[in-house]
């Protein structure tokens, strides 16, 4: 998957009008239905959640991940704001942020920083003005579709114990165990070492973790310590001061790691799980098996139907370095542009193409319309549906079997009738063997 924003300012003089088009475009590998994630993080004690958080809205900015809440696992006083000055960054100030309940890793040496509104823009302040993780997890599954949640845990296990145990409230008639029953799909954590060993995310949980595999309803998959471990990333993002002034994750990882240098992608792996899954070629899992957890947070994994997995990695660490990069160095998508979950979309295939193997499209203006070129890395017979907003199919373009290497569609923005369109937004979808690519284009007069 790649964005390739593509702003062109033409300027023409002639005997109509004067017309300035913005074109931005927006290629998707993965046009499926989003995948909804709740993302617990113990944001502060490690960078690599900043990275996480920023991959994140990534997804959600590609239409392959919407937010519903998230919370902090530590008492950072500072915790939630600095959560919520990312979030701001991206674009999406108001997702719901909770604070776990008692004292736990107060410290960071990041956190102040991103809470600082004098440099980044937030609306939290102190940790006591927000609601407890419980609350804001409850209030997002009673809220959710059922069987529809993903959990994303990054961090300790101090909010998700207390949601696991919670009595039903004024939120919900269910306990806490049956709203997850209901309303959660799967789970992903970054937390032990696999097949067995000590995890640092478990073993600063203590007995957590075995309460947690014992009672925990769904199927779980478990981005070990010993995965994110070998793959470093961020360097290339806080080594910019133009990108360090404006992007607090990158701030996060000059502070914590120093500009320029890597770090392990420990909870970047987890993130890129939850929403893409095991789809692409970059990981495979374990068979199924049986995860528990002494008193001491230390994991032990033996094959049997606990619907327990952990994650193997495939692909060369290079490949995942890169492609986690990738997505950590976009920018956010403006509000204008992002995806909108109300709208009625068409069907849409799916593609596990990779990010990298995906050659950027290009678009330029053409007359009314816009000439756009795809690169195909085999001979396919490709087929180009123009869509309005609300779904409605615009025009059809088939270009019949075309050659592997680049292919030029031209839309002259007319209607199947020949007529011209309004300005404003249009997808465009390339129907290609692998799936649907998806492009964005506005037009504005
Ligand atoms: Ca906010
Ligand atoms: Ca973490």
């Amino acid at each position: 998957m790649r964005i390739l924003k593509l702003k062109q300012i033409i300027t023409q003089n002639c005997v109509q009008k004067m017309w300035i088009l913005v074109l931005t475009l927006i290629i998707y590998g993965a046009a499926k239905e989003p995948v909804n994630i709740i993302f617990d993080t113990d944001f502060g004690p490690d960078c690599d959640d900043a990275g996480a958080l920023a991959i994140l809205h990534r997804f959600a900015d590609l239409g392959e991940a919407r937010i519903l809440a998230m919370a902090i696992s530590t008492s950072n006083p500072n915790g939630p704001a600095a959560i919520d000055a990312v979030n701001t960054y991206y674009g999406r100030p108001d997702i719901p942020i909770g604070t776990m309940e008692g004292s736990w890793k107060p410290d960071s040496p990041y956190t102040s920083t991103l809470a600082d509104t004098n440099r980044y823009p937030s609306d939290i302040g102190h940790r006591d003005n927000v609601p407890t993780a419980v609350e804001v997890y409850r209030k997002a599954l009673e809220a959710a579709p059922d069987s529809s949640v993903t959990f994303v845990v990054v961090g300790f296990m101090y909010n998700i114990n207390p949601l696991i145990n919670s009595e039903p409230d004024s939120i919900s008639p269910l306990t806490g165990l049956e709203l997850i029953k209901k309303k959660v799909k799967h789970y992903v954590g970054m937390d032990g070492f696999y097949p067995s060993g000590p995890g640092y995310n478990w073993i600063r949980s203590y007995e957590l973790p075995k309460e947690f595999l014992e009672k925990w309803p769904t199927e779980t998959l478990h981005s070990g310590q010993e995965i994110g471990e070998e793959i470093r990333t961020g360097g290339v993002l806080s080594g910019n001061d133009s990108i360090v002034n404006v992007n607090p994750v990158a701030m996060a990882y000059k502070i914590y790691q120093g500009a320029g240098r890597d770090r392990p992608s420990y909870d970047l792996t987890a993130v890129y799980l939850a929403v893409r899954g095991l789809g692409d070629s970059l990981w495979t899992r374990s068979e199924e098996g049986c995860n528990s957890a002494n008193l001491n947070g230390e994991n032990t994994w033996v094959p049997g139907d606990c619907g327990h997995y952990y994650i193997i990695r495939n692909a060369d660490e290079s490949v995942v370095e890169d492609t986690l990069d990738a997505l950590m160095m976009q920018k956010p998508v403006p509000d204008s542009l992002k995806p909108d979950f109300n709208e009625v979309w068409p069907p849409l295939g799916i593609s596990n193409k990779s990010e990298l193997s995906y050659q950027a499209p290009k678009a330029v203006r053409q007359g009314r319309g816009f000439s756009l070129s795809l690169y195909l890395n085999n001979d396919a017979p490709v087929v180009t549906k123009i869509y309005t907003t609300g779904g409605s199919l615009v025009q059809t373009i088939d270009s019949g079997m075309q050659q592997k290497g680049m292919l030029h569609v031209t839309w002259a923005g007319t209607d199947s009738y020949g007529k011209i369109v309004k300005p404003g937004i249009y997808f465009i979808a390339f129907h290609l063997p692998d799936g649907i690519h998806m492009a964005k284009v506005s037009k504005l007069r």
